[in-house]
């Protein structure tokens, strides 16, 4: 495996990488220097608030959430916006923090909300770190998901 041109001195086992899985016919396992090359990257400047720390302000660079699972291809009727709105994304941190969207929240056609997998933040690479979800529709950070080991996709199990 020929080593990521952007970071030539990292280690290809100290990169972070994570996974697409579940209802999806191509799951996909990709580093964060994959995420910065192989997809258009977006800007989005954001204030969230914490609980614990008040607001935070930061810069983040990174492809659409949407693009990323879309290359996965999920396993709905993408024709179809009634199967595609059964669709649910669980996104995990490293340390157990998880998150879920609703697929139609970044769906085009519904939300079109432009949700990030950062690779850069405030300036700086999230090679060694992990990618960060980036929730700019939201008022608090708890989305703000940093470390992403897995983005789990999947229909709503029951109704
Ligand atoms: N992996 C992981 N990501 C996380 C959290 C966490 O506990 N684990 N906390 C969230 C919460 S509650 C907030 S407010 C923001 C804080 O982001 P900051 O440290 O950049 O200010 O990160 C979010 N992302
Ligand atoms: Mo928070």
């Amino acid at each position: 495996m020929s080593r990521p041109s952007a970071q030539p001195h990292i280690p290809a086992a100290r990169l972070a990488s994570l996974m697409v899985l579940g209802e999806v016919a191509r799951p996909a396992t990709l580093t964060v220097g994959e995420l910065r090359t192989g997809w258009e990257q977006h800007r989005a400047e954001v204030v969230f608030d914490c609980a614990a720390n008040g607001p935070q302000r930061h810069r983040f660079e990174g492809p659409l959430l949407r693009e990323v699972v879309l290359d996965a291809q999920p396993l709905f009727d993408a024709r179809r916006r009634k199967d595609r709105s059964r669709f649910a994304l669980a996104v995990s941190g490293g340390d157990g923090h998880r998150t879920v969207l609703a697929w139609a929240e970044i769906d085009a056609d519904f939300g079109d909300s432009p949700v990030l997998l950062a690779t850069r933040l405030d300036g700086e690479d999230l090679d060694l770190t992990g990618c960060q979800l980036v929730v700019p529709a939201d008022r608090c950070g708890a989305r703000y998901v940093s470390a992403i080991t897995r983005v789990r996709v999947g229909v709503w199990p029951q109704g």
